[in-house]
């Protein structure tokens, strides 16, 4: 099954993000969106694995001396290649206590590496996907920069998600819930 280890988002958060994402799709030509149900922020990409036990044991590890922590939402930006090989990513940055985000990013991949999965050594640049291969001017993009997002989070824990196709939707399941 294809894994991948990452933060829920609430739905107020959620709904905030799609209101952004109808402007890009009103403001873009082709590309492929992330539905409201799914976006999400992804910390580890597993990829093909059956090894749900080591995956929860590496999350459980990483989890330990975590404490909850705040994170906002951002403003509209893209990368133009990323490490899942799409051209473009349209995405939201996040703000907040994004440091303990990153230890925790970094604590997961120890345990991940420990349990055996291969070392992800890309670089963290933490961000909800709103769509791929969305394209636009840089005037669009700067009017997307002005979009106002306001909503924020308590993080208390991470989730690993299966990424499946039902009924021909890509749709993320979550298998287990890790809290903190
Ligand atoms: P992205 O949003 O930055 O593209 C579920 O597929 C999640 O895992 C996606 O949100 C995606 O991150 C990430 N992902 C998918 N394929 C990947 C790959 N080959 N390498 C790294 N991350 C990947």
């Amino acid at each position: 099954m294809r894994l991948f280890i990452g933060l829920e988002l609430p739905a107020d958060m959620r709904r905030e993000l799609d209101g952004l994402s109808k402007l890009l799709r009103e403001r873009s030509c082709g590309g492929r969106f992330v539905p409201q149900e799914n976006f999400h922020l992804t910390l580890q990409f597993l990829g093909e694995t059956d090894d749900l036990a080591g995956a929860v044991s590496a999350m459980r590890e990483a989890c330990r001396g975590i404490r909850p922590f705040r994170l906002g939402l951002g403003r509209y930006g893209y990368f133009e290649k990323t490490a899942s090989g799409n051209h473009r990513v349209s995405l939201v940055t996040v703000t907040g206590d994004t440091g303990e985000l990153g230890v925790l990013r970094e604590t997961l991949a120890s345990a991940l590496a420990d349990n055996g999965f291969p070392r992800d050594r890309s670089r963290f640049m933490p961000h909800i996907t709103l769509g791929r291969n969305v394209e636009h001017d840089e005037l669009v993009a700067e009017e997307l920069k002005g979009f106002p997002l306001s909503s924020s989070m308590t993080v208390t824990g991470i989730t690993l998600f299966e990424s499946s196709r039902i009924n021909g939707r890509l749709t993320y399941s979550p298998l287990h819930r890790e809290k903190f």
